[in-house]
C-alpha cells in the first residue's frame, strides 16, 4: 500500500506600514491580511521580533482578529523614545512567513503651563510697554495677548519651550 503525504504550501502575511506611536498610548489595532493555501487560518500561529526590546517589549504587542483579517496592536511603555523595528511571524508549522515594519516612540505631549505670570505695569499714556511669560509645555507653543478679555491682534509669539 502507498500512503501519499499532501503536500504543505506555506502561508502568506501582507505588509504593514511605519507607523509613529506617542509613548505610553496605544497603537492600532492595525490591519493586515494572512493566508495559507492548505492549512486553516485560525491554526496558524504568530510570534514576534522586536529590534530594540526596550522601547517595546514583544509582551506588549497584541495580535486579534481571526480568519484572514487580523491586528496587531502595540503598547509603547513610558519613558522611551525611539525607532525600532517590529517583524511578525506567521508559521503552520512548518514554514514561516514574516513582514517587518518600523514603529517610532514620541514623547507624550505635556499640557501648556503658565509657571510666572505677566506682572502689572504703570507707564505714561503713548509710552510703550513690555510684558513678559514664562511657560512650559510641548512645543510649539503659541501665545494670544488679551486686553479687557478682547484679543489683541498680531500679537503670536511662537517660543520654544522653556
Ligand atoms: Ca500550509
Amino acid at each position: 500500500m502507498l500512503t501519499v503525504k499532501e503536500a504543505n504550501d506555506p502561508p502568506t502575511i501582507s505588509g504593514l506600514g511605519d507607523i509613529t506611536a506617542q509613548e505610553g498610548t496605544i497603537a492600532g489595532p492595525l490591519p493586515f491580511i494572512i493566508n495559507d493555501p492548505d492549512t486553516d487560518l485560525n491554526e496558524l500561529s504568530f510570534t514576534t521580533e522586536v529590534g530594540n526590546p526596550n522601547l517595546i517589549p514583544e509582551t506588549n504587542i497584541k495580535f486579534g482578529g481571526n480568519g484572514a483579517n487580523r491586528t496587531v496592536t502595540i503598547m509603547p511603555p513610558l519613558g522611551q523614545t525611539g525607532t525600532t523595528t517590529v517583524r511578525i511571524l506567521l508559521t503552520d508549522g512548518q514554514f514561516i512567513a514574516s513582514t517587518g515594519f518600523s514603529v517610532t516612540i514620541t514623547a507624550a505631549l505635556i499640557p501648556p503651563q503658565i509657571s510666572q505670570q505677566p506682572l502689572s505695569q504703570t507707564i505714561s499714556p503713548g509710552a510703550a510697554v513690555t510684558f513678559s511669560v514664562i511657560a512650559s509645555g510641548s512645543a510649539p507653543l503659541s501665545y494670544q495677548w488679551q486686553r479687557n478679555g478682547v484679543n489683541l491682534v498680531q500679537r503670536f509669539i511662537n517660543v520654544s519651550t522653556c
